[in-house]
């Protein structure tokens, strides 16, 4: 779809982005800050922070549109307006692209496959959604044994704040806009700081599509003390859909809890997979590479814990190690490129603290654990290499906390059970995977993994009806298909007394 020719390299103009209020691009905000491109470190355009008054007039624009047509629509004509969004998405998909991989730095074969097309799918999979919003309906039993009927009715909950991360920016917004949209609310979002540009090209879209103004509103700044705060605490939003660290989500519950409202909550993951020596070892070698590494592993359901049983335990490490070592650091633009950077410096020094601390806590280091040489116009960028370990105790923070980055830690198992149990001792419970051909225990084992998903022979292969959300420190609600919909809408229930 996208060609490096198509895109060429990355020399952004220079530009300011403000806020998207009630249907128009505005500049209103206070303090301007610069967003950096991971590949090389440049500034690329300066944003705006939406102090508190502009959070409020977003709140506001977008509490005047739930007074106009949109909450009013058929869900069949509001599915129709969500098509028509899916379908511009695709027709700027260069620009989508262009702007998601300035402000992540991932490369553009990730970008193309994943963070476009599903920005755009998840329009598609909800705009049907809209149709299913039913519900029960009962008769009841009364002494005058004339009985009652009860049905219930589902109105849209209201104005929802979405509160996004930077690791896959379109991806996650839209997840979260495209049910709320099809329930009939009004969203004001709130991108991460470090990647804004595609909530903004969104913005523009929605016009395009006929979202009427003030439906979808834009405020873009920083989180605690800031933009994120003000949206959070603002008496006017009904409910808060937010992705990113678990920290943040508890400080965002707290927000919440200030007028009642409710939060659905995607948090972070120290995700486990489990390779049994009966599954397909190529398979589980090349899933797990995928689930560790894939954007530069900044992805919340990411690999970091690996379970191997012993008895192909050596071979399984040497071939992981094989396909780290195969993954091209380069130009995010040029399609040969398979490894982007990190999102910034502050993450990278992160990142690397672990990378020390593996280190200092004894660590067999498989292969990786610097920083890869890079052409000279990338130096400035954030990378880092994907790193193997060894060797390291259950009770070690490398395998107790979310890293986020390119980087796994592998051990080896002689029971099942045993290997339940560590993938269990986790204060996070989002995602697991597990690599086997034996169909009775792949059965037994997933129905023991305290994760919100766990894939079988795969790993983030999606159906967007599916429940998606984590367990224990990893989140509160599910999301995906009719999941959602106790979030996203307000259940009213009639009660006629016949
Ligand atoms: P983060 O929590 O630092 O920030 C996420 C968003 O919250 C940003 O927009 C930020 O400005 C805002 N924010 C921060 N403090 C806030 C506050 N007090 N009030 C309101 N808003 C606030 O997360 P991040 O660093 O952007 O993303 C990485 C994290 O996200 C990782 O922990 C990762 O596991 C998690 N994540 C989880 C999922 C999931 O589906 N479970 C998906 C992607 C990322
Ligand atoms: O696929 C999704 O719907 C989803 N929420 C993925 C989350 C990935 C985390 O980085």
């Amino acid at each position: 779809m996208h060609t490096a020719s198509q895109t060429g390299t990355a020399a952004p103009a220079r530009r300011t982005l403000g806020q998207f209020i009630g249907g128009e691009a505005t500049h209103r905000g206070t303090r301007a800050y610069e967003c950096v491109y991971p590949a090389t470190g440049e500034s690329t355009y300066e944003v705006l922070e939406a102090d508190a008054e502009t959070t409020d007039a977003a709140v506001r624009a977008a509490r005047r549109a739930l007074g106009g047509p949109w909450a009013h629509m058929t869900a069949a004509d509001r599915g129709a307006v969500l098509r028509r969004i899916a379908e511009r998405i695709t027709a700027r998909a260069d620009e989508f692209l262009r702007a998601e991989i300035i402000d992540t730095g991932k490369p553009v074969g990730l970008a193309a496959h994943l963070d476009i097309p599903r920005g755009a799918a998840n329009f598609s999979a909800f705009a049907d959604l809209a149709q299913h919003l039913s519900g029960e309906t009962l008769t009841t039993h009364t002494a005058d044994r004339r009985g009652a009927l009860n049905y219930s009715l589902r109105r849209p909950r209201g104005v929802i704040a979405v509160i996004c991360p930077w690791n896959l920016p379109l991806l996650l917004l839209t997840w979260k806009v495209a049910p709320a949209l099809a329930c009939g609310n009004a969203v004001v979002v709130k991108p991460s700081e470090e990647t804004p540009a595609t909530a903004m090209l969104l913005a523009e879209v929605m016009n395009e599509a006929g979202v009427p103004p003030g439906v979808y509103n834009v405020v873009n700044g920083f989180g605690q003390g800031s933009t994120g705060e003000h949206l959070v605490r603002h008496p006017g939003v009904s409910g808060v859909t937010f992705t990113g660290e678990t920290s943040t989500g508890t400080a965002i519950m707290k927000g919440a809890a200030d007028g009642i409202r409710p939060v659905s909550l995607e948090l972070g993951g120290k995700n486990a997979a489990i390779v049994f020596a009966d599954c397909d070892l190529q398979r589980a070698v090349a899933g797990s590479a995928r689930s560790a590494f894939l954007n530069c592993g900044q992805v919340c359901l990411g690999t970091e814990r690996v379970y191997v049983e012993r008895a192909v335990f050596d071979e399984f490490v040497e071939m992981l190690a094989r396909e780290a070592a195969a993954l091209r650091p380069g130009d995010p633009f040029d399609p040969a490129t398979t490894l982007g950077p990190l999102i910034s410096a502050g993450h990278r020094e992160k990142v690397q603290r672990y990378f020390a601390l593996a280190r200092r806590q004894g660590a067999r280091v498989v292969t990786g654990g610097g920083i890869p040489p890079v052409a000279e116009r990338l130096r400035g960028g954030y990378w880092i290499e994907p790193t193997i370990w060894t060797g390291l105790e259950e009770t070690s923070d490398i395998l107790q906390q979310e890293i986020f980055g390119p980087c796994c830690h592998v051990a080896p198992f002689d029971e099942e059970d045993e290997a339940i149990n560590r993938v269990n001792a986790s204060d996070y419970g989002l995602a697991a995977a597990v690599w086997t051909e034996n169909l009775s225990r792949a059965h037994r084992v997933a129905a023991r993994l305290e994760v919100g998903t766990t894939w079988v022979n795969s790993w983030f292969l999606r159906d967007l009806r599916a429940s998606f959300g984590g367990s224990k420190r990893s989140g509160i609600g599910r999301e995906g298909g009719v999941h959602g919909l106790d979030f996203y809408t307000e259940t009213h229930n009639v009660c006629i007394k016949l």
